[in-house]
């Protein structure tokens, strides 16, 4: 009999499942189902449905029956099911999931030889749920901002800003839109404690990773902050779940789990998070000095905070930790999905994609591109749009190198707030495994990156999280940073070195950029003059 640790992560494009043998220090099992292709009935394009005016919503009973799916290939692989000892989870952040009365009742009356997927289908208020790409609540963002105070009072309570995609305006634009609606919602879930309730057969409680993106939590006290609910919607605290530590053991697994799949009836869950906090541990950032970049569906910096700081500027968040913790994060919506509209524009492989960056020299001739192909969340865009500064659109080596340099250019600047000095990023997420886009990162930031063989590092941090929760439930405490070097160090970590050459290049073309940014969002003087002695420093005997 072996130990084994269940790590699941309900993304926005997929459904990952990962198990680790913490005593053998292997990862036994990994498995991914994406929606699009595996569950093609629900009609999402990247997971998504792309309303008109911002509006971005996905469909609750897609993670559902994707979860089905990822137990019952636990099943046809001959998996040791009943020697999983704990499982937790991630997911996409933000997220809101909308249930009637009906819920509670179904939860507990859960029947083995029905899908889940059957049984959840009358238990919703809303039946597709706001995701994070949403921009579409501006208007309650700056009503919720304004009742607590503004700006600066709004980051001081919650953490964050107020943000189109956190859940408290988007709760706040429901309730508005269609009361009657709201008013027949029992509670409200993130997209993490949805899928945990599950599990569970009864409702579970929001974590204070996920729940300090909520504009709802109170970041220093970690409990709903009763001005915040105020100045979202009437009610709200009745229909909310509680609040927990991130390494809370909830309960056992439900019944059903154990009929269906063949779960041990003794398997502890432990709280589900959101994806950044479970990156943080699933890619081992459990103390001060250490940075991660995640490039997937959002491409995301972020590093882990002992003392609670904000930024006061209002683009960054404070979000909690696993560890009870703090963490700092940026957040992009022009990540993978703005990487695909470049090489699907110039109908390239990721390999032709990567060619093009191997042969094109840093600093771009001074190209530079401000990529909103989304509306973008750093800086605050609303409407997308492309903005290039000294080539065309149908520049196929401009562009593909202008949006590579301009993804990392604009996270060195936007993260300037978060103090901490890396000597090194480690990086995670599908677009980690391109070499050629992490070299142009690691020449941006001036420092060597290093990148895990697992790129699904949302859900291995929530197996991770298992393995502490688990350790401490025994009485035998294990550090985080024990736990953590445990699995990662096996990988092997590649180390991308920056190239000494380029740190004065990067260097000058971050104020040309600054300067790109400020002229197009702010009015800011034309970047032309210092673009062009840019040019003339790095490219004098080349035509721009
Ligand atoms: C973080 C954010 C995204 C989502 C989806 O604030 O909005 O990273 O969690 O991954």
């Amino acid at each position: 009999m072996s130990d084994l640790f269940l790590g699941l992560d309900c993304s926005t494009q997929s459904f990952t499942t990962i198990i680790i043998n913490f005593e053998s220090k292997e990862i036994v099992f990994t498995n991914r189902v994406i929606y699009d292709n595996a569950l093609p009935q629900y009609n999402t394009k990247n997971g998504a449905y792309f309303f008109k005016n911002s509006v971005v919503h996905s469909n609750p009973l897609m993670w559902v029956e994707a979860l089905e799916l990822s137990f019952e290939n636990l099943v046809d692989n001959g998996l040791a099911i009943e020697e999983i000892k704990v499982i937790s989870g991630s997911a996409q952040q933000h997220g809101t999931v909308y249930l009637n009365k009906n819920f509670k009742e179904v939860l507990q009356s859960f029947d083995s030889k029905i899908s889940l997927k059957e049984q959840l289908k009358n238990v919703f208020s809303r039946e597709t749920s706001p995701i994070w790409m949403d921009s579409s609540t501006s208007k309650q963002c700056e009503e919720i901002r304004k009742a607590l105070g503004g700006l600066k009072s709004t980051i001081r309570i919650t953490g964050s800003n107020t943000f189109e995609r956190f859940s408290g305006p988007q709760i706040r634009k429901f309730y508005q839109e269609d009361p009657n609606a709201y008013f027949k919602t029992s509670i409200i879930h993130l997209v993490s404690s949805f899928i945990s309730s599950l599990l569970l057969a009864k409702n579970s409680p929001i974590d204070h990773g996920d729940g300090a993106g909520m504009n709802l939590m109170n970041i220093k006290s970690k409990e709903w902050d009763l001005k915040a609910l105020e100045a979202t919607a009437p009610n709200l605290k009745e229909k909310l779940p509680t609040l927990c530590k991130s390494y809370e053991i909830i309960g056992n697994i439900s019944p059903y789990f154990v009929d269906r799949y063949g779960f041990s009836p003794e398997t502890l869950l432990v709280a589900w998070s959101g994806d950044n906090p479970n990156s943080l541990i699933g890619i081992g950032l459990t103390e001060k000095g250490k940075v991660g970049i995640s490039l997937g569906t959002s491409d995301t910096y972020f590093s882990y905070m002992k003392d609670l700081y904000f930024d006061l500027k209002g683009e960054g968040h404070v979000f909690g930790a696993p560890t009870g913790d703090y963490m700092g994060l940026i957040c992009y919506k022009n990540g993978s999905l703005a990487r695909e509209k470049i090489k699907d524009k110039f109908n390239l492989t990721w390999e032709e994609f990567s060619e093009i960056l191997n042969q094109t020299p840093p600093g771009n001739h001074g190209k530079v591109m401000l990529p909103y192909f989304f509306p973008e969340i750093v800086p605050f865009v609303l409407e997308p749009k492309i903005y290039r500064f000294g080539f065309g659109e149908d520049d196929l080596e401009g562009n593909v190198r202008a949006i590579i340099e301009a993804q990392f250019l604009s996270m060195r600047l936007h993260s300037e707030w978060i103090n901490e000095r890396p000597k090194e990023i480690y990086a995670t997420g599908g677009a980690s495994a391109n070499r050629e886009i992490l070299q142009v990162a690691a020449n941006i930031f001036n420092k060597k990156i290093r990148i895990f063989k697992i790129s699904d590092s949302a859900a291995l941090g929530a197996a991770l999280r298992d393995v502490k929760s688990y350790y401490d439930f025994l009485g035998k405490e294990i550090k985080w940073s024990k736990i953590v070097s445990r699995i990662l160090h096996i990988q092997n970590c590649e180390v991308i070195k920056p190239s000494r050459n380029y740190k004065e290049l990067y260097a000058d073309m971050l104020e040309v950029y600054r300067k790109c940014e400020d002229f197009s969002l702010k009015n800011g003087q034309n970047p032309e003059k210092i673009r062009k002695e840019f040019i003339k420093k790095y490219f004098k005997n080349k035509k721009n």
